[in-house]
């Protein structure tokens, strides 16, 4: 597998076509489902096979572990908290990059602050409603600004493919960070790693500053 990994970096350099051919090459190893690429340059992920919708009226996301108080919050909850606008890319560690996409939703430190972080405290743990999918945070990366809890992209709700009604939007970090159809939130004492973190990519997923990439500061 980490073989696999690292012609895939060798791939980003070398350029698109022979990424396609790593893309390939890479999806039975994780059992990732690479659709083709859709309008506006975005793949649809997701390492299940299908996934079972949520509705807007009755999806929650639960915010629980080492807080003072656990809720779960309905849309309608995240839509009445601070909502917070960011223009930013999606790049996916493979390679392809989505420019100026408009996230919008609910900063994820504002949400923090509703449930009140624990003392105690260091990270924070997703989880997706797929079942499978799951992602940590440092508390000091969860309480950037441009992390966010997003229920909308481009103007619209977060479509189920997209990993709606609920996705995570860690802009400075790649694709893999932001997971989809989130579903609970959890404050833990330890960084566990993620889903694609078990199969070798890093835990601390900068963009351009992790999983072998070195690119110059810009
Ligand atoms: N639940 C879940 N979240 C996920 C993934 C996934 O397979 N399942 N793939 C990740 C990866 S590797 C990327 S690049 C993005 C892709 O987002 P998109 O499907 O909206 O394009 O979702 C991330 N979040
Ligand atoms: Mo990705």
């Amino acid at each position: 597998m980490l073989g696999m990994l690292g012609l895939g970096v060798a791939g980003v350099a070398v350029g698109a076509s022979l990424q396609q051919k790593v893309n390939r090459a890479l999806a039975p190893v994780g059992g990732i489902q690479d659709v083709l690429p859709a309008a506006g340059g975005f793949r649809y992920y997701s390492v299940t096979g299908s996934v079972k919708r949520h509705s807007i009226a009755t999806h929650k996301v639960t915010v629980g572990g080492l807080v003072d108080k656990p809720q779960a919050f309905t849309m309608a909850d995240l839509a009445r908290l601070p909502q917070t606008m960011l223009d930013k890319d999606f790049q996916c560690v493979t390679g392809w990059r989505v420019p100026n996409v408009r996230w919008a939703g609910v900063a994820l430190p504002d949400l923090l602050d509703v449930v009140g972080v624990s003392p105690n405290a260091v990270a924070v743990r997703f989880k997706s409603f797929d079942g499978v999918y799951t992602e940590s945070l440092t508390l000091d990366q969860a309480r950037r600004r441009d992390v966010m809890v997003a229920t909308q992209m481009d103007g619209k709700p977060v479509t189920h493919d997209h990993g709606g009604p609920t996705r995570l939007y860690v802009a400075p970090m790649y694709g893999y960070k932001s997971l989809k159809w989130l579903g609970g939130i959890e404050l833990t004492d330890e960084v566990k790693p993620g889903y694609w973190e078990d199969l070798g990519y890093d835990v601390d997923a900068w963009v351009g500053r992790s999983n072998g990439r070195d690119d110059a500061p810009t």
